[in-house]
């Protein structure tokens, strides 16, 4: 794997997950990192432990993506930091809400999903990719999902949302061809995280059965296929990569040890 010295990395949801793995990886080939999440004593310890392993330097920030004037002024924010300079943007944060049929869905899971995996994916990327054509390019990695390219039982809000990130993987590397800007999107099945806990609301044991059985991909695994992406000679843009378990040949198609669907 190539190596990120003298890179930076802005990881949006690195207080959890695949965000907090990225953060690791990243860290790991050099790289100097910006790492936000809403939960920011979260992040703090992350760093901390980034930095004690000899990675970053970090800076951490309390962040809300859905919150557009505060990711200005984060960015805003990161003049004359060093950090300023960001080559790699991670879209991470992101989240289901729920998991009922869309004649019974609940108003404000879908506008948690739709503000938090679209447009604050859009608020991030609007605000971040102007400096990056500025300075003469970079790199958006958005984690995108398998619910990205597939629909799934009471799905609904939430793959319509991965199903936008995918449309905005291409509308950015249309719209900023030319201008040295690479657009990756890392598309995961099922990987163990926080997600399902928070899908279901805290409900552990609800968390728990979705990967009953089977061996889900670990945030790590997800982490390695971003730090593959961003470590490729730069004339190389990696567009997709779609990372399932071996366990998992569709959204719905699960093999689970002891039987069930
Ligand atoms: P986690 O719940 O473990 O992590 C989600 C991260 O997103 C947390 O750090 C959380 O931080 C952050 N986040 C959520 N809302 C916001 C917000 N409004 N502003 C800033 N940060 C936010 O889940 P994963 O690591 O699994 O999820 C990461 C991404 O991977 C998501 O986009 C998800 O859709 C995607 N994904 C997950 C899969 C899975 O099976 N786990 C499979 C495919 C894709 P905080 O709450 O502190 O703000
Ligand atoms: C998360 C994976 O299958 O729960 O994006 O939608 S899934």
């Amino acid at each position: 794997m190539g190596s990120l010295a003298g890179r930076t990395a802005f990881v949006t949801g690195a207080s959890s997950g695949i965000g907090a793995a990225t953060a690791r990886a990243l860290a790991g080939a050099g790289a100097r990192l910006v790492l936000c999440a809403r939960r920011v004593e979260r992040v703090e310890e992350l760093a901390r432990a980034i930095e004690a392993d000899g990675g970053g330097p970090c800076r951490v920030l309390a962040l809300d993506v859905r919150d557009r004037d505060a990711v200005r002024a984060a960015v805003d924010g990161l003049a004359g930091t060093g950090f300023e300079a960001i080559d790699i943007l991670v879209n991470n944060a992101g989240l289901a809400a729920g998991l009922d049929p869309l004649q019974e869905g609940d108003f404000g899971n879908w506008d948690r999903m739709l503000d938090t995996n679209v447009k604050g994916l859009l608020n991030v990327t609007r605000l971040v990719v102007p400096g990056m054509i500025a300075r003469g390019g970079g790199h958006v990695v958005n984690i995108g999902s398998i619910a990205g390219r597939e629909v799934y039982p009471a799905g609904n809000v939430y793959c319509a949302s991965k199903h936008a990130v995918r449309a905005l993987n291409r509308a950015l590397r249309i719209d900023t061809l030319g201008k040295n800007i690479r657009v990756t999107s890392v598309d995961p099945g099922l990987v163990e995280t926080e997600f399902a806990l928070v899908r279901f609301d805290g409900d552990a044991d609800r968390a728990k059965a979705v990967y009953r059985g089977m061996q889900p991909l670990t945030a790590a695994d997800v982490a390695d296929a971003v730090l593959w992406a961003v470590t490729r000679p730069a004339h190389v843009n990696v567009e997709e990569i779609l990372l399932m378990p071996t366990d998992q040949a569709s959204s719905v198609h699960v093999h689970r040890r002891g039987g069930g669907a």
